[in-house]
């Protein structure tokens, strides 16, 4: 696991998805592997994890925003440096579709995440009826809205833990060594950068 501090060339990804989704309790369970009880995310939570690609050891700081309306006002502030966007949805909302799938269309609109790759997770695949990988497929029209950019569903559920290794790996594998960035930008910079900007 990384360490506060850590010298290691560094991936920023980032953790997005409509209000209770799952993006935080996803986010303690990469990290701890513990189903914490959440609450929502004001602001953001930031966790960094060591992992090993390529042969190279990389600093994964994972950023998690929180998602309720008046916060994904505030969503471009991350945007830059990001490795690779991880879109987590509630697979258990069909009723909000159409408002996440408006979400993920305005974040892949953004200049600064031109070409990174989408890792979207179907998340609470542990609720009866829970949407399938093609449902969200279809319903986000993905082959759509990615025509320039990596994509990969991923089914999950952060209070099982079933295919959360396996989202994991698959964020891994699909960051490109091209989008790991010097470490200018590590985490005491964004905050910094951030609060002067009065965003929260
Ligand atoms: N059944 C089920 N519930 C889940 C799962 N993941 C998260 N939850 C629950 O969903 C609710 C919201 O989870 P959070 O992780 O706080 O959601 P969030 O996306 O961080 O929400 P914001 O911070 O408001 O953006 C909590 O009650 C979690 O326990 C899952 O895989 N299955
Ligand atoms: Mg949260």
């Amino acid at each position: 696991m990384g360490q506060k501090g850590s010298k290691l060339p560094e991936a920023r990804i980032l953790l997005l998805g409509l209000d209770n989704a799952g993006k935080s309790t996803l986010l303690y369970k990469l990290k701890h592997d513990t189903c914490v009880k959440t609450s929502p995310t004001i602001g953001f939570n930031v966790e960094m994890m060591e992992v090993r690609k390529k042969g190279k050891n990389i600093a994964l700081t994972v950023w998690d925003v929180g998602g309720q309306r008046p916060m994904r006002q505030h969503w471009d502030s991350y945007h830059q440096d990001t490795a690779a966007i991880v879109f987590v949805v509630d697979s258990s909302d069909r009723r909000r579709v159409h408002e996440a799938k408006r979400e993920i269309e305005s974040t892949l609109s953004s200049e600064h995440l031109r070409g990174r790759p989408l890792i979207l997770l179907a998340n609470k695949q542990d609720v009866d009826g829970a949407m399938t990988v093609s449902d969200i497929k279809d319903g986000f029209s993905l082959e759509r809205l990615c025509p320039d950019r990596d994509w990969f569903v991923q089914p999950c559920s952060a209070s099982t833990g079933v295919g959360v290794v396996e989202a994991y790996d698959r964020i891994v594998s699909m960051i490109k060594l091209s989008h790991v960035t010097g470490i200018k930008e590590n985490i005491k910079e964004t905050v910094h950068y951030l609060r002067k900007g009065s965003r929260y």
